[in-house]
C-alpha cells in the first residue's frame, strides 16, 4: 500500500506516534510518505520505503499569516498523484483534516479517489479544539473524514462531548515496540548523575502549562525530604524559565537536572526508578507508556487517558490533578524498599506489552483495507 502521513514533525506525542507508525508500515514492505513542513524529529536517517515531502510556504508582503494549510492540501494532491497514493492518513484535525478535505475533492474533480483517515491526538480536541472558532471546521472535518480514530477511549467521549458529530470514533491505542526483559542499567551512565543509592526521577514533556511541571518539583521536593534523590527533566518549552526559577526558590538546584531535548529518551529513561506525569489533561500519555515499556513505574495525574495506561496501585499511582501531596505519598511508597520498586518496575513493564507495536500497527492496517475496499 502507499500511504501518505500527514504531522506534526515536532517533538509533540502526535508527531512521535504518526512518525513511528510510518516507519513501522515501512518495515512491513508499505510504501510511506511523509508530508510535513520539516523534517520529523524521531525519523532518522535514511530508510527503505520512506519518503519525506516537505511543504514549504512562500512569504509575500500580502500575508501577515502564510496560508500553510492550502500550500499543504496542494502538496497532498500533487503527491497523490505522481506518487500513486492509495490513501492518506492525517494526525491532528486541525488543520491537517481539513487540508486533507481538501485535497481529496480537488482530486475527485480530476478523477482520482483516496480516502484519509483523521487520528485525534488531543489537544486538538481537549484544548485548541475547545476554542469555538474552530469548532465548525473541526465538526465538519470529523464528519467528512472516512474513518476517525482517538488514541483513547478518553479522547472518545471528549470528542462526543464537545463536537456535534455522530461520526464512528474507533479507539486505537497508542502503541511501543516492547521489550521483555528490561535493558541492565548502565551503572557507569547513571553515576553521572545520582549516587547509586540515591533514585532517579524523571519527567519528560514540552514544558507546556499543561503538563504542570511546577508539580513534578513540588513531588521531588517532598520526596527528596524524605530520600536524598535526583529528578531529570527531559524537554524544553516555554515554562522552563519559570521552572528554573522555583527551582532556585526551593533550594533544590544541585538536585533538579535540566536535560533539555533529548532524542532518544530511553536512555535517560533506562537510569530512571520513578516517571512523573502530572498534567492537567492528557488523551493519552505516551511519554508515560514509554517510560513504562522501559520499566519505569508512573506516579501520574488521573486525568483523560492517562488511567488507561497507568493502571493504579499496579504500575505506578494515578492522583487528582495537583494534589502533589498524594503523588509523592505514592512515589515514596515504591520507593520504599527494592523489592516494592522490583514489583511495580515488572508490573509497569508488563502492561506496556498490551500497547505492543505489532497488534496495534495492524489494527490500523485494517482501517485501511477496509476503507480500499468500499
Ligand atoms: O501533549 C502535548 O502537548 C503534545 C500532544 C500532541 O498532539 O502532539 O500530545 C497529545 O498526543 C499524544 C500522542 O497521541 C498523547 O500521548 C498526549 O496525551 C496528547 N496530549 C494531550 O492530550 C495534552
Amino acid at each position: 500500500m502507499k500511504i501518505g502521513i500527514v504531522l506534526y514533525p515536532t517533538f509533540g506525542g502526535s508527531g512521535v506516534v504518526a512518525t513511528e507508525l510510518g516507519k513501522f508500515l515501512a518495515k512491513k514492505g508499505h510504501e510511506i510518505h511523509f508530508i510535513t513542513y520539516s523534517q520529523p524529529v524521531r525519523l532518522g536517517s535514511f530508510r527503505q520505503n520512506i519518503y519525506y515531502h516537505e511543504v514549504l510556504v512562500s512569504e509575500y508582503p500580502l500575508f501577515d499569516y502564510e496560508p500553510y494549510e492550502t500550500v499543504l492540501a496542494s502538496k497532498m494532491v500533487d503527491v497523490t498523484k505522481h506518487e500513486g497514493l492509495d490513501i492518506l492518513h492525517v494526525h491532528y484535525a486541525i488543520p491537517h483534516a481539513s487540508a486533507a478535505f481538501m485535497a481529496r475533492e480537488i482530486l475527485k474533480s480530476q478523477g482520482i479517489n483516496i480516502p484519509f483517515v483523521t487520528t485525534l491526538h488531543g489537544t486538538d480536541i481537549t484544548l485548541v479544539g475547545k476554542d469555538s472558532s474552530f469548532e465548525p471546521v473541526i465538526t465538519f472535518c470529523l464528519n467528512e473524514s472516512d474513518a476517525v480514530t482517538a488514541v483513547s477511549e478518553s479522547l472518545k467521549s471528549d470528542t462526543y462531548k464537545h463536537f456535534k458529530t455522530t461520526r464512528e470514533i474507533e479507539v486505537i491505542p497508542n502503541f511501543i515496540p516492547v521489550r521483555k526483559k528490561r535493558n541492565d542499567v548502565k551503572k557507569e551512565v547513571r553515576r553521572n548523575y545520582a549516587m547509586d543509592d540515591e533514585p532517579i526521577l524523571c519527567h519528560v514533556s514540552n514544558f507546556r502549562k499543561v503538563k504542570r511541571v511546577e508539580d513534578v518539583l513540588r513531588v521531588f521536593s517532598i520526596v527528596n525530604q524524605q530520600v536524598k534523590s535526583k529528578v531529570l527533566l527531559v524537554g524544553d518549552g516555554p515554562e522552563r524559565y519559570r521552572l528554573e526559577k522555583l527551582c532556585r526558590e526551593l533550594g533544590l538546584c544541585d538536585r533538579v537536572i535540566f536535560l533539555g531535548k533529548v532524542r532518544d529518551t530511553q536512555h535517560v529513561l533506562e537510569i530512571s526508578d520513578l516517571f512523573v506525569l502530572p498534567s492537567e489533561t492528557e488523551s493519552f500519555g505516551l511519554a508515560a507508556l514509554e517510560a513504562m515499556a522501559m520499566g519505569v513505574p508512573v506516579i501520574s495525574s488521573n486525568t483523560g487517558g492517562i488511567p488507561e495506561v497507568n493502571i493504579h496501585g499496579e504500575t505506578g499511582f494515578t492522583s487528582e490533578v495537583g494534589d502533589v501531596e498524594d503523588m509523592a505519598k505514592n512515589a515514596l511508597h515504591i520507593l520504599k524498599d527494592d523489592e516494592t520498586l522490583e514489583v511495580f518496575r515488572q508490573k509497569a513493564l508488563d502492561r506496556s506489552q498490551s500497547f505492543d507495536v505489532e497488534t496495534i500497527v495492524q489494527r490500523y492496517e485494517n482501517v485501511y483495507n477496509r476503507l480500499l475496499k468500499k
